[in-house]
């Protein structure tokens, strides 16, 4: 019997991670939304497996990944996230970078325009995922929480952005190569459930 193919659920603490496992399961009576919790300095990965559930969920940590964390702790997990991507990149067929949209506004301020030197860490991270060619899928998560207009200013900001860094992020609607420059994003709510049907439908799709 061949192993079930993992679905990647990766993002910052805080974003929706747990929240969007949730809804993805058949079941979540078992799901205490525990995975991505890194004691120490120990990337802790601990797939989740369900009958019903046509694949594996495993859920790690962003590049920045926690608000009260040491720079070296975090530096720390960031090489373990790596290093698990480079040895396991062939069990992915689909990878969920999760974002919240009241953090993009901080983050490009940070790492672009005060700083041009740097990049933003989602940027790298979208950039690093896209290296071994696993497909994936931006979420921008929590919109629920801005306006349409703050909605739509963000999400421009984010796409004009991250041009500057030679991605291109492309609304899902419009989005047709596989493999290519292009990355495509999702507008989302996990609290609401905005477009959780296009996410599966995405998901499915991918599985084939
Ligand atoms: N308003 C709103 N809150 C959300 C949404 N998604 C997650 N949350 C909340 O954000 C917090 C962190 O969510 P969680 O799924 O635990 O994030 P994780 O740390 O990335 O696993 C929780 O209080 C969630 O209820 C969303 O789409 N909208
Ligand atoms: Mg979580």
């Amino acid at each position: 019997m061949t192993e079930k193919p993992s679905l990647l659920i990766i993002g910052n603490s805080n974003v929706g991670k747990s929240s969007i496992t949730r809804l993805l399961l058949p079941s979540t009576k078992q799901f205490k939304g525990k995975t991505g919790k890194t004691p120490g300095s120990t990337l802790l990965i601990n797939p989740i497996i369900q009958k019903g559930l046509p694949y594996k969920i495993v859920d790690l940590p962003g590049f920045g990944y926690m608000r009260h964390s040491s720079r070296r702790r975090e530096e720390h997990i960031k090489k373990q996230i790596v290093i698990h991507i480079e040895k396991n990149y062939t069990q992915y067929f689909f990878g969920l970078v999760i974002i919240n949209i009241l953090r993009i506004e901080d983050e490009i301020s940070k790492y672009f325009i005060q700083n041009t030197e740097t990049i933003p860490l989602s940027f790298e991270l979208i950039k690093f995922l896209k290296e071994f060619e696993i497909p994936i899928l931006v979420i921008i998560n929590k919109i629920d929480k801005v306006s349409n207009f703050d909605k739509k200013r963000i999400v421009n900001l984010f796409v004009e952005c991250a041009r500057e860094y030679g991605l291109n992020l492309i609304h899902i609607e419009k989005f047709q190569e596989d493999y290519g420059i292009e990355v495509p994003y999702l507008e989302f709510s996990a609290l609401k459930k905005t477009n959780l049907g296009k996410l599966k439908q995405i998901i499915s799709a991918s599985l084939i």
